[in-house]
């Protein structure tokens, strides 16, 4: 019977890669457009990365565009990365244009094509802290925490994490929920001031834990920004840069 043999492919093949990502010098909370690019750069210096993303599909905030109308906006300074990222843009005015559904499939195509194993329906209900410092997270499969299941979650061992779940900041509120770190709430839309500010904000929110992203918005109360999107790809890189900094060399 052929199917078994299907079975035992599909079996081999994720365990492995579960298996790989149980000891990662970055785990990465969230596969939206800064916890992706983050990915990608940390994975192509050759840090062991992997990314837990709750939902079926990575891509985050990326795939509806503004208000389901599927075009997102870039800053001029961009084009660069979207060339070396095989992405067609179209510049009008200061800003390039480019296709939601494209931008989303291109990077997680990236991350992939790099080896980062992106687990998906895999939701981070908590973190590992031993002597004050992040040295984990506890992961459980999203569909039994929406059915309210009662399972156990496991651990994977990661020397630092990065939470890049967007606007909840899911990572950052569960310590902030046991007053370990402060956190602020998200100002009104000024999408100018936004796109500087999640760039200031990305950083290490607690030791071992870096935040990115509009988890970083969110974390540090700046203004949310809507559909323009640079700012989550320089706060992507920014975190890597940090993250790779602290990892020196132990690749
Ligand atoms: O929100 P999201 O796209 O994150 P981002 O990189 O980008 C924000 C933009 O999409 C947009 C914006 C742009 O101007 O404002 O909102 O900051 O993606 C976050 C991902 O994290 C997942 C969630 O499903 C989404 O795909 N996520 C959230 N909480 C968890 C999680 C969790 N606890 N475990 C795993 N994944």
């Amino acid at each position: 019977m052929e199917d078994i043999v299907i079975s035992q492919n599909i079996l081999d093949d994720f365990f492995k890669k579960m298996r790989e990502s149980l000891e990662l010098d970055v785990a990465i909370v969230g596969a939206g457009p800064s916890g992706l690019v983050a990915a990608y750069k940390l994975k192509s210096q050759g840090y062991k990365v992997a990314v837990f993303e709750a939902k079926n599909e990575p891509g985050g905030g990326i795939w509806g565009g503004g208000m389901l109308f599927n075009t997102i906006i870039l800053q001029e300074e961009l084009s660069n990365f979207l060339e070396q990222m095989g992405i067609k843009y179209e510049k009008v005015n200061k800003y390039l244009r480019i296709d939601s559904i494209q931008f989303a499939s291109a990077l997680i195509y990236r991350a992939t094509s790099e080896s980062v194993h992106i687990f998906n329906n895999a939701s981070v209900e908590d973190l590992a802290v031993v002597n004050n410092k992040v040295c984990g997270i506890v992961l459980n499969w999203a569909p039994a925490l929406k059915e309210k299941m009662y399972v156990d979650p496991i651990t994977v061992k990661a020397d630092f994490v990065i939470d890049a779940t967007g606007h909840p900041a899911s990572v950052v509120k569960k310590l902030a929920d046991r007053g370990m770190v402060e956190k602020q709430k998200e100002f009104p839309m000024d999408a100018e001031r936004a796109e500087k500010f999640v760039v200031d904000a990305t950083g290490e929110a607690f030791p071992g834990l870096y935040v990115c992203g509009m988890a970083a918005t969110s974390v540090y109360g700046g203004p949310r920004m809507g559909p323009i999107f640079g700012g989550m790809i320089y706060s992507g890189l920014k975190v890597s840069e940090l993250v790779s900094e602290k990892l020196g060399d132990k690749v």
